[in-house]
């Protein structure tokens, strides 16, 4: 099984490419959905799905397909690579856009192999995986899984009032497919870790099992604008003060649990944002993950507590909007032993984990078979220009990934 292996140098220069698009004039990446550099980004990959002779498929989230039909029996459900190619804010180049190049890639090294597939193989590429701009993440891939309805996801609003409907609209992006339209045999997600697991441990491959829990919330604190200098502490209504003692209150609540919760705070404004001005406002997110459904929901309890007294001590007022709320995971075993086995017939070191972050394979696995292969972050570094991955790490995660599909694709049934 591990005769073929991709072209890394190709596979390397994409990611190069990829990375380039969408930076600003102090060199920061940044391709939120559907902006202009989302559609720079995916116009490079449309022109490489192309090249690569694959049928491409775009729905009306946006979600992007490269189809590559297998033999005579291209009616069978495709096995499908996904990913995403939007990015965080000063974001690092790695990122989903490692899953869905070495998805292609994978495609591209067993045609050329002349590898016949029994069934279709699909390389996916899902809209707004991230979330930055429009809430929840994963939209894409919870869309197509029928997990959010299109026009409800097509209707939601950015910070400025655009639609993410005439955001795909305007930069061509708005297909014609309805969501779902391919249902997969199979789903594998190739993906850096972005945590510290592998890195520190010196494993090659994560075959990951089980991906953690989520809850994302907006909090709207009021409280009463007044003078800094003329206000005693006593009578003050201060907004900023109480989204100081959530913050505090939340990151005690996951370091003290004897768990592997994790509490962010990653978002915050104030009203009027004045330097002699007590905050009249304060509006702040709020990201709460575990692996455990009910630990999640205690913790997401404690919260709720913590904000009734809270409004009440400081005589403040606290709205809070529920963003994204996604149940953890557990993969398919089957596809798990797989990823194992084809780490080891290739002499690499794995170990199976939990993915501590969201991916569009936690919402695919609604709709068929999935699982997910990790390579190391080094230092666990993501979400920032310092995330990295060495290349012979990302070519082992993508012979991996191409052994795994081979098999899932020879599949009769
Ligand atoms: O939020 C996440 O875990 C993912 O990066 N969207
Ligand atoms: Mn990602
Ligand atoms: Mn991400």
């Amino acid at each position: 099984m591990t005769s073929l292996s991709i072209d890394s140098q190709r596979l390397f220069a994409r990611i190069r490419q990829l990375g380039e698009i969408g930076r600003d004039e102090a060199g920061r990446l940044t391709r939120l959905a559907a902006s202009d550099a989302d559609k720079a980004g995916r116009d490079a990959l449309a022109g490489w799905i192309k090249d690569a002779g694959l049928e491409l498929a775009v729905d009306r989230l946006g979600n992007m397909f490269g189809i590559w039909r297998g033999a005579d029996r291209s009616n069978l459900a495709p096995v499908m690579i996904g990913s995403h190619i939007d990015t965080v804010v000063d974001a690092g180049i790695y990122d989903g856009c490692f899953g869905v190049l070495a998805g292609l890639e994978v495609v591209e090294t067993l045609a050329a192999a002349d590898f016949v597939p029994s069934r279709p193989i699909v390389v996916a590429a899902f809209t707004n995986e991230e979330g930055v701009r429009y809430a929840p993440d994963m939209m894409g891939s919870l869309v197509y899984a029928g997990g959010l309805g299109v026009d409800e996801a097509l209707a939601s609003v950015d910070a400025d009032g655009a639609t993410l409907g005439a955001e795909l609209a305007r930069i061509g992006y708005a297909g014609q497919k309805e969501p779902g339209f391919l249902r997969p045999h199979a789903y594998i997600e190739l993906h850096i870790e972005q945590g510290p697991i592998l890195d520190r441990e010196g494993i090659a491959i994560g075959a990951v099992e089980n991906l953690q829990g989520i809850s994302w919330r907006r909090v709207t604190i009021e409280g009463v604008a007044n003078h800094a200098g003329t206000t005693p502490m006593a009578m003050r209504r201060d907004a900023g003060y109480a989204a100081a003692k959530v913050v505090a209150f939340l990151h005690d609540l996951a370091a003290g649990a004897n768990a592997p919760t994790v509490a962010t705070v990653g978002c915050m404004r104030f009203e009027p944002n004045a330097i002699n001005v007590i905050p009249a406002r304060a509006i702040f997110t709020i990201d709460l993950r575990e692996p455990d459904e009910a630990r999640l929901r205690e913790a997401e309890a404690a919260l709720e507590l913590y904000l009734t007294q809270l409004a009440e001590q400081e005589s403040v007022s606290i709205a809070v909007e529920r963003l994204a709320r996604f149940e953890p995971v557990t993969f398919d075993n089957k596809i798990v032993q797989l990823i194992e086995q084809a780490a080891h017939q290739r002499g690499l070191s794995a170990k199976r984990m939990t993915s501590g972050a969201g991916h569009d394979a936690q919402m695919m696995a609604r709709l068929c078979p999935a699982a997910m292969i990790f390579v190391p972050s080094v230092d666990g570094i993501s979400h920032n220009p310092r995330e990295h991955t060495s290349p012979a790490d990302l070519a082992a995660g993508a012979n991996v990934l191409l052994d795994v599909v081979r098999r899932l694709a020879a599949e009769q049934e």
